[in-house]
């Protein structure tokens, strides 16, 4: 088996979550064809006392427990070497927010070039109210949040950044151009997707997806991208890369009212969302 892509040393107190979805499809696919490796260690394999703690209350009250730092850090320093060999990331409503970016930044290291040998991170997942604040300070390269929201453990977040990362690595996606084509790659929302049949319990397919004609399908979709965006998302045009055409196409939009419902029929796709200029809700 050659060297995989990507390889994955997840910290937890929790190993057996990951199991189910790492077993899942892509996931599990890629891990066959030797592009991503997880290794999974239990941080409680790491205590010394005969009761296994990994966490204790907090110095100075309060409530909640903290997890200790003697365990974090002899799993790392077991598994990594000191210091380690790899970013260690630590997973914490606190960290910096992950999104598209820092996942291919994961993925490449800081620059896109395509990864020539196996690129190693360590994930740290937190658990109880907190982690002890040595072990941000002294062992975590790096800190990352999933979004803002506070969930009961960093288990759920290292998925996530597992599977958004992976999904980078050439030959984890069926089509090679997946990556490139989704929601936040090119900078802004998706556009409408449609599969057979052609009608369903009266709703049909806008009737330019059936022309066969290429180029007015492609500035359809762009178009499509372009009002969703603006109507869902106005935030991404501010830094989306925009075309003179993309602009003029949004002056339009800002300049009349237009429906959501893609070209050809307000039948077509029973959408339940009016056009809506952003701010004015
Ligand atoms: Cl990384 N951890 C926890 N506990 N909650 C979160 C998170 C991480 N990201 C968003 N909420």
């Amino acid at each position: 088996m050659p060297l995989p892509a990507l390889l994955f040393e997840v910290f937890t107190l929790f190993p057996e979550v990951f199991e189910p979805y790492l077993q899942s499809s892509i996931l599990q696919r890629a891990h066959q064809r030797g592009l991503v490796e997880i290794n999974l260690y239990n941080i409680r394999d790491w205590t010394s006392d005969r009761h296994h703690i990994t966490d204790d209350e907090p110095y100075g009250g309060g409530g909640g427990m903290v997890m200790k730092p003697e365990p974090i850090f002899a799993a790392v320093e077991g598994v990594l070497g000191w210091p380690p060999a790899c970013p260690v990331i630590l997973l914490t409503p606190q960290g910096r927010t992950f999104t598209q970016s820092v996942a291919r930044e994961l993925a490449f290291g800081d620059d896109t070039s395509v990864p020539d040998q196996t690129r190693r991170l360590a994930l740290l997942c937190g658990r109880y109210e907190g982690v002890d604040e040595r072990v941000r300070q002294h062992l975590a390269s790096d800190q990352i949040s999933i979004g803002d929201y506070v969930l009961t453990g960093g288990e759920l977040a290292a998925l996530v950044v597992i599977d958004a990362t992976a999904r980078w690595i050439p030959g984890v996606l069926g089509d090679p151009d997946g990556v490139l084509d989704d929601s936040h790659a090119s900078g802004l929302l998706e556009y409408p997707h449609y599969t057979r049949p052609a009608e369903f319990r009266g709703w049909s397919v806008p009737e330019i997806l059936l022309s066969g004609d290429h180029g007015r399908i492609a500035r359809w979709r762009r178009e499509q991208s372009l009002l969703r965006t603006w109507q869902r998302r106005p935030d991404l045009l501010e830094t989306a890369p925009l075309s003179k055409l993309d602009r003029k196409f949004l002056d339009q939009l800002k300049t009349s009212f237009i429906s959501d419902e893609p070209e050809g029929s307000s039948e077509a796709t029973g959408s339940d969302e009016p056009a809506q200029p952003p701010g004015t809700s």
